[in-house]
């Protein structure tokens, strides 16, 4: 049975490329900088980041976009020595093409695909080298709110340079349910293969396939159509969808998609938000494509990461709101520390200075050291996005705990020692039921802050559906970071630890 989640966390849109016996996953990351983590696996199980297609300023407009702009949906492909990731900056530049000799970087600054307005641009090529940008026919362009789909559409376009040499061309578009989108185009045998995602990103997700004689079409719906979908199921992994197929190493096929799990007894809310999974696929012997349900089967045991701040750069875990961490965050001034510096911007604010690592597990723990050195104001935060966060808060002597959800806040508060080293802590634990609806909630966040003498206070217990996919409706998922808001905040230690499985 295939492990899954594949890639845990906030990881949506995945798409895949087979490079000889090499394979590189991207993933979307809206508002976050760096941004398109690329992973390189040899065995479709175990990944390892090797860098970001965006790591630089002016790739994309991320510092200005509004929450859910950013980078949606990139494809990734390779022709000739060259990789290339196509995407939309949502609510920013536009559709663009990266490109990079190695897929870890570093990736080019970016060629916008001239008038073409719409989402999940695929990449093809036919035989005489022509390529193909397939796409969903939704804009998002900077300043026109998002309009009606208008399906699958594709043009084709000179890659230097980023001209559009077709006028679009309207394809196949699904079977009538709702948002036709996430196109990709295979050719296999004497057909032309369109795999799109229908039924939109939440509950109602699928995957459904056509085949035509040419990448234009026309093409013909499958007989099996949606051939993946959790919909009207109490499966674990729900919201299936938005799909890229690839040849396993031992010759067989497997679809990458997103879904999500969410958890409690209605299967309500998702904390993590959108993750990357992974199910084997297989061709009839007709020639239309199958796929297995998506199961659950997580990695066992407990997964750790910690980060003593040891290195003169931060890895590529790191990411921030709309800014580099190098902007806000160095840990090259002081060994072992991470030394935030604040701005005045608070969680609040579209660019905090927050050093945010996802939350990959439903049931995980955080927790990092302030040191006393420093007068700053900072902490330890969950956040969804500038509307929905947990922090933990150390200014002086006094330690505040505060829930912010859709303008709404409540704080708690601790005085500890101001001259020693404080562990902050959240604990995201299964729901008792205690003061909640049993069962109906993802779970609960512990905030807590424990002094040098052992002395653990507990400060609150958050019900945790408020950062959820279903209440945030942002694109994205939970992210714990260290802040700052004023002053220098140095941090040590920090370490996240979470187990797979069902919190409730
Ligand atoms: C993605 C699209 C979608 O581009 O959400 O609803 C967008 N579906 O496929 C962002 O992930």
């Amino acid at each position: 049975m295939r492990t899954n989640p594949l890639i845990a966390g906030f990881y949506p849109d995945p798409s895949v490329v087979k490079v000889g016996a090499d394979y590189y996953l991207v993933n979307s990351t809206f508002e976050y900088l760096p941004g398109i983590p690329v992973f390189h696996s040899r065995d479709l199980v175990d990944w390892k980041q090797i860098g970001h297609v965006v790591s630089r300023e002016g790739q994309l407009a991320s510092h200005s976009v509004p929450t859910l702009g950013g980078a949606w949906a990139p494809t990734i492909r390779h022709r000739d020595g060259v990789f290339y990731v196509v995407v939309t900056d949502a609510m920013g530049r536009g559709m663009l093409v990266f490109t990079a000799s190695d897929p870890a970087g570093p990736w080019s600054d970016g060629i916008v695909i001239d008038g073409v307005h719409g989402i999940d641009p695929d990449l093809a090529w036919d035989s005489d080298g022509r390529a193909y940008v397939t796409y969903s026919g939704l804009d998002v362009t900077s300043g026109n709110p998002p309009g009606e789909h208008a399906g699958i559409l594709q043009v084709t376009v000179d890659l230097s340079t980023g001209a559009v040499l077709s006028s679009p061309v309207s394809l196949w578009s699904g079977t009538g349910l709702k948002f036709p989108e996430a196109p990709h185009l295979y050719m296999r045998g004497e057909y032309w293969y369109l795999v799109i995602a229908e039924g939109g990103t939440e509950r109602g997700h699928g995957i459904s396939v056509a085949r035509g004689l040419h990448p234009a079409g026309p093409f013909e719906s499958g007989p099996g159509n949606p051939i993946l979908s959790a919909r009207s199921t109490a499966r674990p992994i729900q919201n299936t969808g938005h799909g890229d197929l690839v040849e396993t190493p031992d010759g067989g096929w497997a679809i990458v998609m997103l879904g999500m799990r969410p958890t409690g007894m209605t299967q309500a809310f998702s904390a993590m938000g959108r993750e990357t999974f992974i199910t084997d696929a297989r061709w009839t012997d007709d020639g239309w494509l199958e796929a297995d349900p998506v199961l659950l089967n997580p990695r066992p045991g407990e997964f750790v990461f910690s980060d003593s701040f040891e290195g003169s750069s931060l890895g590529l875990e790191w990411i921030g709101v709309r800014r580099y961490p190098s902007s806000f965050a160095s840990s090259s001034a002081l060994p072992g520390h991470v030394v935030l510096t604040g701005d005045g911007s608070t969680l609040d604010d579209l660019r905090p200075a927050f050093l945010g690592y996802r939350q990959q597990h439903p049931v995980a723990s955080a927790s990092v050291v302030v040191d006393p050195g420093a007068s700053g104001v900072g902490g330890l935060a969950v956040r969804y996005d500038e509307l929905h966060h947990y922090e933990v808060e150390v200014s002086g002597g006094v330690v505040t705990a505060r829930a912010a959800v859709a303008g709404i806040r409540q704080e708690w508060s601790v005085d500890v020692p101001s001259d020693s080293p404080v562990t902050l802590g959240l604990d995201f634990v299964a729901s008792t039921g205690e003061g909640f609806l049993p069962n109906l909630t993802s779970d609960l966040v512990v905030l807590s802050a424990t002094t040098t003498d052992g002395s653990r206070h507990e400060l609150a217990r958050v019900d945790g559906r408020y950062l959820s996919q279903e209440t945030a409706a942002s694109f994205t998922g939970r992210v714990i970071g260290l802040y700052a808001t004023r002053g220098e905040v140095l941090f040590t230690a920090f370490r996240y630890t979470g187990r797979e499985g069902v919190a409730l």
